[in-house]
């Protein structure tokens, strides 16, 4: 059993370049003078192989709509306050965001990723819930 190092460099597409080391442990290592298979990466070296990764490794996360659905008891004034504290937005924009939701049942506040929409999910639920009102904020993916 050898430790073999792996290094390399990549290119991606909005992400930027990314480097990348990888420490393997590996049983297959031969001598220097041993035969290598055609094309293969082993520079003769001690079991040191250079890889180069010609695809993009990196993967942008999943985003996910928080949503406000609409009800006929919770107080508009509630749901500003909400959307101002927990998706800060401006008193302005947080009542059109309201109004939007009272008139189409549904609207916007945010996209997140996932963890970060989950966690305003919670916060907006317990919150309403705080307060006795019925108010549903749900998650929605992209
Ligand atoms: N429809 C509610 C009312 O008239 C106001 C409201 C707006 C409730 C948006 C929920 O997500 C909501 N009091």
């Amino acid at each position: 059993m050898t430790d073999v190092l792996i290094r390399g460099s990549e290119s991606s597409r909005a992400d930027g370049p990314e480097t990348f080391t990888l420490q393997r442990r590996v049983t297959d290592v031969r001598a220097t003078d041993e035969p290598r298979e055609p094309g293969g990466t082993d520079d003769g070296r001690s079991g040191t192989a250079i890889i180069t990764r010609t695809k993009p490794k990196t993967k942008r996360p999943s985003l996910y709509r928080v949503l406000l659905l609409n009800d006929d008891y919770t107080p508009q004034e509630f749901v500003v306050h909400v959307v101002e504290k927990f998706f800060n937005k401006s008193q302005e924009v947080a009542f059109q965001i309201m109004m939007h939701v009272h008139h189409n049942g549904v609207g916007e506040c945010g996209i997140f990723t996932y963890e970060v929409a989950e966690t305003k999910v919670t916060q907006v639920m317990d919150f309403a819930r705080k307060h006795q009102h019925p108010l549903q904020c749900v998650m929605e993916k992209k």
